[in-house]
């Protein structure tokens, strides 16, 4: 970082025209509610402002200007963006008379949408521009490079600490962005490594022509660098998507281009093929957007994969009567990336990641039908393949249909009897009650004792379920205990789901924090990701957080739910406990070459000699149920995790390498973490 070579007197606001009073006006308004423009102010806005600068530069590469993107994240926690673009104008802006870089730099909503046949596509989810990340850093600085040379401006607050100064000749081209996050108003300022680049790299699948580096000074062993380009763009994105499961046939590619009536064109691209799962995975995107909600280019794609697939097999099936086919039956093991890039999306929908344009529809429809049937007319081999897969799909249907009336019609019978595992809680409110999926019969019995009975239900399960992922509809709805979990909760299942029957307004699973506990919980997390969605998108879907470690000096008990929580325990017990006594020496254990099991032993020695018990639970089942109670049940002492979808492929990522065919990926991805489990303390 440089320092400031203009002292700050020179941005006070008396120095300021009217209008740029409004200006300063406007960024006030950003800083005194950031949540209102960059979403929240916890994780995700903090990386929203990464994915701002950088959707700038990504709008210069789509302009066709900027070729390379470096990420950096530095050393004191600032990031910056450097790109190749045409670099922000710097001349006198037209109306406001000042440099259009501090224009752009301080001026909310100026972002560069000065002329929209210039930019096909506009950046950013909610579209705040760069004003806003200037606005809410304590420091940040733009050099731009231009004319032959260059210039730079620096700010606090959104306000410039410096004019536009000229500080040397240079002959490329390109804009930097420095900016430092203000700790004052973000609940932390700690770009994570792996949100940024997950982000980065599929901005680098979207748009094939530019190389993505990201810098990560931060670590002391050395940087962490990557380098994102992918010349196959969407159909590399397939692959590495679906690299997991067994692919059926080879990718297939469209691409169509729709003159626009106002200048900028449509550009429409999908790749899609097949694997031997059962599930579908559609992702797709508007302008870089990933459009959660879907809307019309999604709506097109499905219609026209419907169609021109179910003519082809009606043309090769007609001497032999085949079931007919439905829309469902040419999802089944889909993955597919659909990019559009339209001059004026309208979002709509909930979070305002749904494509309300009606005229895309049709536009992506037409290219779909005509560029499949080439496809399918000449590769005759694998649209037979397709085919029969559909086919597969929807005598498996058809025989699920008959499993799920049964099931119907055996509640109907059976007076909709709830299972007789349930034990149920006697409040009758889907809001305030909640239901814990416990694994096994023994954790069963304890938290059947422990719980609340007016608003705590308890469904024990036994041993494991069904893994949905490699499994058709109709085997699912055979397994009793996917069974007792629908009727439990009673809203139903697949593409009958209903949340609005949903008999509970809390889902907790609840299993040992073993490796089998652990197998269990996903294999509930895929049957609730792939039947019922809804759930997860809803918020209602949570996991039990039992305690790891019990600490016992004398009669009092303390809980512990990581191994750090214990050591910071062990001291307070300790320190607490040293008031009363004489201080003795400690005694230094050597820490090298010990494995962790015996570091551990040698832990719940020393603290033995200090009187202090430590006990580790083993499984749910240790717990009495007073103990289950206290430490992972009472809504006022437990901790809950919150189960969420984050972004569609980092979601369908974990399921697919949790549940694919494949090991090696499944045993690192245990290994590293688990992305789709948020904090969040009730
Ligand atoms: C306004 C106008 C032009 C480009 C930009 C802004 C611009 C903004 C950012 C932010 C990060 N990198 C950027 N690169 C460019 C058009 C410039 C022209 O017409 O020459």
């Amino acid at each position: 970082m440089k320092e400031n070579e203009i002292l700050p007197e020179m941005a006070s606001r008396n120095d300021y025209s009217e209008d740029s009073i409004k200006v300063l006006e406007g960024l006030e308004a950003v800083r005194k509610r950031p949540a209102m423009y960059i979403g929240d102010t916890g994780e995700r806005g903090l990386h929203h402002l990464i994915q701002e600068v950088v959707d700038n530069s990504i709008d210069e590469a789509l302009a066709g200007f900027c070729k390379n993107i470096t990420v950096k994240i530095h050393k004191n926690g600032a990031c910056s963006v450097q790109d190749d673009g045409r670099g922000i104008p710097t001349g006198p802006h037209p109306i406001k008379k000042i440099s259009t870089l501090q224009v752009v730099m301080c001026t909310l909503h100026a972002g560069g949408k000065f002329d929209k046949n210039t930019y096909k596509v506009s950046g950013g989810l909610h579209g705040v521009g760069v004003s806003c990340v200037n606005a809410l850093s304590e420091y940040a600085e733009v050099v731009v490079k231009r004319d032959g040379k260059e210039f730079r401006q620096t700010y606090s607050e959104g306000i410039p600490t410096s004019e536009v100064i000229e500080v040397g000749k240079s002959d490329g081209r390109g804009t930097y962005v420095y900016f430092l996050p203000d700790k004052t108003l973000f609940k932390t300022v700690e770009f994570k490594y792996d949100k940024t680049s997950e982000r980065l790299r599929e901005l680098a699948f979207l748009n094939p022509e530019v190389t993505i580096r990201f810098i990560d000074e931060r670590p002391e062993e050395g940087n962490i660098e990557d380098v994102f380009h992918y010349e196959g763009g969407i159909v590399d994105f397939v692959k590495y998507i679906d690299s997991h499961n067994t692919q059926l046939v080879d990718i297939i590619y469209i691409k169509g281009v729709e003159p626009g009536e106002t200048g900028a064109e449509t550009v429409a691209e999908i790749a899609f093929q097949y694997n031997n799962a059962y599930n579908e995975n559609v992702i797709s995107y508007v302008n870089n957007i990933n459009t959660i909600e879907g809307g019309t280019h999604v709506t097109g794609f499905r219609s026209a994969l419907t169609r021109t697939l179910n003519q082809y097999a009606a043309n090769i099936n007609k001497k032999n009567n085949k079931v007919q086919l439905v829309g469902d039956d040419f999802r089944e093991g889909l993955t597919a990336i659909i990019s559009i890039k339209v001059a004026e999306p309208q979002f709509e929908g909930q979070t305002k990641t749904k494509l309300g344009n009606g005229e895309v529809e049709g536009i992506v429809r037409t290219i779909v039908n005509d560029k499949l049937n080439q496809y399918l007319d000449s590769n005759p081999a694998a649209a037979k393949r397709i085919i029969e897969k559909a086919q597969l799909a929807a005598e498996a249907r058809i025989a699920a249909k008959k499993s799920r009336e049964l099931v119907r019609r055996k509640n109907a019978l059976e007076n909709s009897t709830l299972p007789g595992k349930l034990a149920d809680c006697s409040l009758n409110s889907p809001v305030d009650t909640e239901i814990y999926i416990v694994e096994g019969d023994s954790a069963g019995g304890s938290a059947k004792q422990g719980r609340d009975r007016r608003f705590q239900a308890i469904l024990p399960l036994k041993g494991k379920i069904l893994n949905v992922q490699k499994a058709r509809i109709n085997k699912i709805l055979e397994n009793e205990e996917i069974r007792t979990i629908i009727t439990a909760l009673g809203s139903g299942f697949g593409e009958d789901f209903d949340p609005e029957k949903l008999r509970y307004g809390k889902i907790i699973l609840m299993a040992d924090a073993d490796v089998d506990g652990s197998h269990i919980r996903t294999l509930l997390l895929t049957l609730f990701f792939n039947y019922m969605k809804d759930l997860i998108l809803d918020g209602k879907l949570y996991i039990a957080q039992p305690p790891l470690y019990k600490l016992k000096k004398g009669r009092l008990e303390y809980y512990a739910y990581n191994d750090s929580q214990r050591d910071e325990l062990l001291d307070r017990i300790r320190k607490e406990s040293s008031k009363n006594k004489v201080e003795e020496p400690v005694v230094e254990v050597p820490s090298d070459e010990q494995t962790e099991e015996e570091s551990e032993n040698e832990l719940i020695l020393e603290a033995k000699k200090d009187g202090i018990q430590i006990s580790r639970f083993k499984g749910l089942g240790e717990m009495n149920p007073d103990q289950l109670w206290d430490t992972t049940m009472n809504p006022e002492t437990r901790t809950l995790l919150q189960v969420t979808l984050g972004e569609a492929i980092q979601a369908s990522m974990v399921f697919q390498t949790l549940m694919g065919d494949k090991v090696e990926p499944r045993r690192e991805f245990i290994e590293r973490n688990a992305h789709y489990v948020k904090n969040l303390d009730v």
